[in-house]
């Protein structure tokens, strides 16, 4: 860590913050980019100080990767709600026609199919899926890197989040640019050698390896680069988030 963070670090007072986030510092947070969306609850001071602290110390930190011989021969596919009738003719498809729409802070809004998001470029790694209920399986997983998806459309400079939806599910979530651009935050198409399968959140899942899996979200159709996560669900950042949990799920 170089002289000047820590002494951004300190300076903020962000690591004092815990019990005192005032509103002076949190503007001080702010300029720094330092606050997350879901800042404002009963644990408001503790997420902004994690979320800070990982921001300046391990911006570019890389999630643990495994040798191959670690693979778990049964990886654990988490309950899903029912598909839609939409979905499921996708799925007999072999999803010929998915689509992921890209729209927000962009330069070019774009929607992309699977072939058009494979000739984009494949980043694969060998990670940990991580539930926050203490289960984890660890996979191979190769697909897109965000940042290509990024580059190609062109985000403006005013865009500090990514969010990403699936029309199937109420699951959604938000990263920021940092994340979004880290090497290791790929949209997979393929796990363990295979195209994705469904039960795994096929045929496309976000995978962002430094935070817990909830912020893996399956079957994801849309990105959308914005500035301000207000106007989605009640503007903490995530369904997670909504419904109680960490924005930041950074380990
Ligand atoms: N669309 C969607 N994505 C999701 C979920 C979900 O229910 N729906 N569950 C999340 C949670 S809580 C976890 S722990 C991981 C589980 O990943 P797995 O099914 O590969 O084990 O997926 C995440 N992504
Ligand atoms: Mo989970």
């Amino acid at each position: 860590m170089s002289t000047l963070s820590r002494r951004a670090l300190i300076g903020s007072g962000v690591v004092a913050a815990a019990g005192v986030v005032g509103s002076g510092l949190l503007s001080v947070g702010r300029a720094f980019g330092l606050i997350p969306p879901d800042s404002g609850g009963f644990y408001g001071p503790g997420e902004t100080l994690s979320y800070a602290a990982h921001r300046l110390l391990g911006r570019n930190a890389l999630a643990r990767e495994f040798p191959r011989a670690m693979i778990s021969a049964k990886p654990f596919a988490n309950e899903l709600s029912p598909f839609s009738e939409n979905f499921k003719a996708h799925e007999a498809a072999n999803f010929a026609a998915w689509r992921l729409d890209v729209s927000g802070l962009v330069r070019s809004p774009a929607t992309l199919s699977l072939a058009e998001l494979r000739a984009m470029g494949k980043e694969s790694q060998i990670t940990e899926v991580n539930c926050e209920e203490g289960w984890n399986y660890i996979a191979e997983w190769a697909g897109t890197p965000l940042s290509a998806v990024l580059n190609s459309v062109g985000v403006k400079p005013e865009a500090k989040y990514v969010v990403y939806l699936s029309e199937d599910t109420n699951w959604w979530d938000s990263i920021d640019l940092d994340e979004a651009m880290h090497p290791q935050t790929v949209l997979a198409w393929e796990m363990n050698g295979s195209a994705l399968p469904v039960p795994f959140g096929g045929p496309l899942r976000i995978r962002v390896p430094r935070q817990l899996a909830y912020k893996s979200v399956k079957f994801i159709d849309r990105l959308v680069v914005t500035d301000s996560l207000r106007g989605f669900g009640k503007g903490k950042g995530s369904a997670s988030a909504d419904a109680g949990y960490a924005w930041y799920a950074g380990a």
